[in-house]
């Protein structure tokens, strides 16, 4: 009989903490791929899996584009509703734009997790940078991905995409530190209000999102990228939430003392220029995808599962 990993795969079953607030579990796989490592840079050989609802997925598709990696590493994206099983491919969920697991036929990701180590114990997350040649997971943690595809396959890519750096040297410190505190307050902070099990709890954490946020706005004014003069992971990391505030934390996650599009303009113009005139980001968004995750997949937060139409449109035009 095969174990019953329901407690990591049903996010229904997800517990909070005694407290009522939600804590974000580490990633488990955290290898990196490197010449001469036991993961070299190769064509055809890494496949990434990824929602398009997932905003750590994204950023991993966003540095994809961006790097102009496309034919170096293929991509499978599953189904936005995710149930209790995990995430769904199309063999076992047909929805617009999922797709099946070309390499194995699973029918969830948490296939793809068991498959690679039948006694995992954590929880079957997306992004998952998977090696065809071992049968394994290298990295399922997206902080590290972006690093890995910023540097690691220069070699195997154009001059003008090999040019390109998110993490330059002069930049690093004050973008580690940015990310720090982006991470806490905004990514992971919605998810802290959204899971959270009491009204303290919740209360407890939206505060912090949006004292980040008023943050933010001050350091945009005048200013086109978040961190220097030039574009670098401190977007990347932060746009992936806010293109999803308007249209899902403002009402799913209770985030809502101010939207994006009336409250932060100078955030607003930098999401909209990056979506409008980078296709790296306009083409790694799907508000259908984002959307139907996360209105259908937490039923303890909306049970009836019905997806809002508005904001109507998702993003403004420039
Ligand atoms: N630390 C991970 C987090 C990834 C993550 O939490 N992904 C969510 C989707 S947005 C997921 O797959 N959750 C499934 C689950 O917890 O069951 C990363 O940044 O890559």
């Amino acid at each position: 009989m095969s174990r019953d990993v329901s407690g990591q795969s049903d996010i229904n079953k997800m517990k909070t903490e005694p407290d009522g607030s939600f804590k974000r579990a580490a990633s488990s796989y955290r290898n990196f791929i490197q010449k001469g490592g036991q993961f070299p840079p190769e064509k055809d050989r890494y496949h990434l899996y990824v929602s398009y609802a997932c905003p750590w997925a994204t950023r991993t598709l966003i540095t994809r584009k961006l790097k102009g990696l496309d034919e170096i590493i293929p991509i499978t994206v599953v189904s936005p509703r995710m149930g209790e099983h995990g995430w769904p491919f199309a063999s076992v969920d047909q929805y617009p734009a999922a797709e099946v697991d070309p390499l194995y036929g699973s029918e969830h990701v948490k296939d793809l997790y068991l498959r690679a180590e039948p006694n995992y114990a954590g929880r079957f997350t997306v992004p998952v940078l998977w090696d065809k040649k071992n049968q394994t997971i290298v990295n399922n943690e997206s902080s590290e991905i972006i690093r890995i595809f910023n540097t690691e396959f220069n070699d195997l890519i154009p001059a003008d995409k090999a040019k390109i750096d998110i993490y330059p040297e002069e930049l690093r410190e004050e973008i580690d530190s940015v990310n720090e505190w982006v991470y806490n307050a905004i990514n992971s902070g919605v998810y802290k209000a959204g899971f959270a099990s009491t009204a303290e709890a919740y209360e407890a954490a939206v505060y912090p999102v949006f004292e980040a946020l008023d943050k933010i706005e001050k350091i945009l004014e005048g200013k086109k990228f978040f961190v220097g003069n030039q574009l670098t992971e401190a977007d990347v990391r932060l746009w992936v939430t806010i293109v999803r505030f308007d249209p899902v934390y403002l009402r799913h996650f209770k985030c809502n003392i101010r939207d994006i599009r009336h409250g932060y303009p100078n955030i607003n113009r930098w999401m909209k220029e990056l979506y409008w005139k980078n296709p790296a980001f306009k083409d790694s968004t799907n508000f259908d995808h984002i959307k139907t995750h996360y209105f259908w997949s937490h039923p303890f937060v909306n049970p009836q599962r019905i997806v809002p139409v508005g904001p109507i449109p998702h993003i403004e035009p420039l």
